[in-house]
């Protein structure tokens, strides 16, 4: 076998992750555990100071409610949440993020981070919940912060968490995983663990190929680890089927938001008419939600994918058009000009804060932003649980808010004993983006010791279950090893799978079967059934992944966590039994949203006889 070193490290608090709910979760936790005298530790599979999705920095935070100026109430931001997902959130989770969040940027603010204020010293706001910023390093000053609190020591970088530790009486009691430099295995036990470990991408095949492969919005490096780690300790799972589809600026992901809100642009079709106008009955099918305002985000999507599908592309971002309209508002001839320079710059740095390659590629295409369009499109689906999509860990709400059924004893633990969740790890609690994420890890670590203390004695794993997980774990490395004679092309071998072709096919079975971008975002009921089917032999042909060191050894188990989430969202794309989110997926033999579907489809998988249980939830409101 692979000759690795087994280090094993002793914590109270095990915090998986160094993105924006982990960063949120150390400072929380450094502060209380402080108190209580534990230890707190973090792990990452990067370096925290530009891991995860925030890594290129952002030009916006997303989530600030303005509660103290009265600007806005917390009821405001649920209903805003509540009607953008189609009437299914968990209200309880999301005003407790709500109520928390002002005090998250407020800190962001003091560590350093430049939030744009007006003449009057106010903050520049991009849309009603949104604050501009100078982003470019975000993550780096929420990073410096998380690890100011928690000291280098109680940091592991680069180690990539594998699996769940889970003792006989079923509680989270740890975590496994390797290094990605270095001969090491390690193994984490703690009394309590938090899965922040970002949502996932690359399930679905990418619309960059070839020469641009890699290119997403949201970071490739989000692979699906807090679907499987939940998964696989056992918790129920929410959302599963509520997959985000943003609309970016077409071929680099540029984002959207600064232009509909802040620069209050159109996007129209290739005949220059505003699907939003043209399409307004469509919004009728799909009442109450098909009526509030702002419309739904995957309504939105839909109105402009219905242009798409009947030959009126390509879809422009009227850039030029609201550029004019912002310079033609100031009166002042000379001032205009001033105009100009100022939303010239604005524009680029949107970009230049947070998807450098769209910058790069308007500069590559001579795109002048004030004197033509760009265009815009539908990326592959994600699973993230903190911007417009849902999915998740099912947790429990915080004792003040949450309806009985929605609490179990400590805020966001899921429903497996000492595992907590916040970010994209937790489910039905969308709009967080990254202030409402690290509000969110907050709270999860704040709970996450307060178990630790109640719950002291420290479960315990096998010695021989650790062994065997190990073996497993590694496998990879050991096959690539044993079997690398008997071809000569490394990349085809009749023992072993590469793990970016198994990427491919992974990525060729969810577009083609579960609705991605080649089908329009449109499947049915045969057609996931027979995804599932090819899913298992994907499955079996994964005890066959091959790795050539340390990097490709993440590859592989990154492919496998992507693996699970994509069999969780397609049992419950299948589960339920309607198309509520027209514009992320369409059942085309369930065209229409019905009643009785208005309730959570969770899902749960027992490792015991490996099948999956799917529940239906009933959704209680709070306001
Ligand atoms: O507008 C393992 N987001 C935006 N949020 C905003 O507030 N404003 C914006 O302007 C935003 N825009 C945006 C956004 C994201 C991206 C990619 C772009 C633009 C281009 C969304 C937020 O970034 C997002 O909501 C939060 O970051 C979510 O936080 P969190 O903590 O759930 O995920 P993370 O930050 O990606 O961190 C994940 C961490 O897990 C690590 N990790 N560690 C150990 N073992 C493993 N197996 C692991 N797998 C992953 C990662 O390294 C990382 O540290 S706009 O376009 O929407
Ligand atoms: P995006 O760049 O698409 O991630 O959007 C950033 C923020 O603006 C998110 O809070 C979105 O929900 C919001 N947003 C984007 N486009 C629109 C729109 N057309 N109407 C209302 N809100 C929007």
């Amino acid at each position: 076998m692979a000759n690795f070193e087994t280090v094993e490290v002793t914590t109270d608090v095990l915090i998986c992750g160094g993105g924006m709910a982990a960063c949120g979760a150390a400072v929380e936790a450094a502060y209380w555990a402080k108190k209580n005298n534990l230890k707190v530790t973090l792990v990452d599979k990067a370096a925290m100071d530009r891991s995860g999705a925030v890594a290129m920095g952002l030009s916006a935070i997303n989530q600030y409610v303005d509660v103290n100026s009265g600007a806005n109430t917390v009821e405001d931001y649920v209903e805003y949440v509540r009607n953008d997902l189609m009437g299914i959130t968990r209200e309880d989770l999301v005003a407790n993020i709500a109520r928390h969040v002002d005090s998250t940027v407020h800190l962001f603010e003091k560590w350093g981070l430049p939030i744009w204020t007006d003449a009057d010293g106010k903050y520049v706001h991009e849309g009603r919940w949104q604050l501009m910023i100078n982003g470019e390093s975000y993550k780096v000053v929420v990073a410096e912060a998380a690890k100011n609190a928690l000291g280098a020591d109680n940091i592991y970088e680069r180690v990539f968490i594998t699996e769940p530790l889970v003792d006989d009486a079923g509680n989270c009691v740890g975590a496994v995983g390797f290094s990605v430099r270095e001969n090491k295995f390690y193994v984490f036990k703690a009394k309590a663990v938090v899965a922040a470990m970002g949502g996932a991408v690359h399930v679905f095949k990418p619309r960059s190929s070839g020469e641009g492969l890699g290119r997403s919005w949201y970071p490739p490096f989000n692979s699906g680890a807090s679907a499987y780690f939940t998964i696989k300790a056992g918790a129920e799972m929410t959302c599963q089927e509520v997959r985000f589809i943003p609309v970016r600026f077409k071929d680099a992901y540029g984002p959207v938001g600064a232009w509909f809100l802040l620069f209050k642009s159109r996007a129209t079709n290739g005949l220059g008419e505003n699907y939003m106008e043209t399409r307004r009955d469509e919004l009728e099918k799909w009442k109450p939600y098909g009526l509030v305002k702002p419309v739904p985000a995957n309504l939105r999507n839909w109105l402009m994918m219905l242009d798409v599908m009947e030959g009126k592309g390509p879809i422009y971002m009227r850039t030029e058009e609201a550029i004019q309209k912002i310079v033609d508002d100031v009166p002042d001839p000379k001032a205009q000009k001033k105009k100009l320079k100022e939303v010239e710059s604005e524009a680029w740095e949107d970009f230049l804060d947070m998807t450098i390659s769209q910058a790069i590629l308007w500069a590559a295409t001579n795109t002048f932003p004030e004197e033509a369009p760009s265009e815009i499109a539908a990326c592959e689906p994600y699973f993230i649980g903190s911007h417009s999509g849902a999915s998740g860990a099912w947790v429990s709400g915080p004792e003040d808010l949450a309806p009985e059924e929605y609490f179990w004893g400590y805020a966001n633990m899921t429903t497996v004993k000492g595992l907590f969740a916040a970010g994209d790890a937790s489910g039905a609690s969308s709009h967080k983006f990254s202030s409402g994420s690290h509000a969110e890890g907050r709270i999860a670590a704040k709970s996450a010791v307060r178990y630790a203390v109640e719950n002291p004695n420290m479960g315990s794993v096998d010695g021989g279950k650790i062994d065997e997980l190990k073996a497993t774990i590694l496998k990879p490395l050991d096959l690539f090893e044993q079997s690398q004679g008997g071809s000569t092309d490394p990349d085809v071998n009749p023992n072993y799978i590469r793990p970016k072709q198994f990427m491919f096919r992974l990525q060729k079975i969810m577009d083609e079967y579960a609705g991605g971008v080649s089908t329009n975002f449109t499947t049915n009921e045969q057609l996931l059934n027979k995804g599932l089917e090819l899913l298992d032999f994907l499955r079996e042909d994964s005890e066959s992944l091959c790795a050539e060191g340390h990097h490709e050894l993440m590859r592989c188990w990154e492919n496998i966590h992507r693996m699970w989430q994509a069999e969780a969202h397609v049992r419950t794309i299948l589960f339920r039994d309607e198309t509520r989110w027209p514009g992320y997926y369409f059942r085309a033999d369930r065209p229409a949203m019905k009643d009785d579907w208005k309730v959570f489809a969770n899902c749960k998988y027992n490792a015991a006889d490996g099948k999956w249980e799917m529940i239906k939830r009933d959704i209680k409101t709070v306001y």
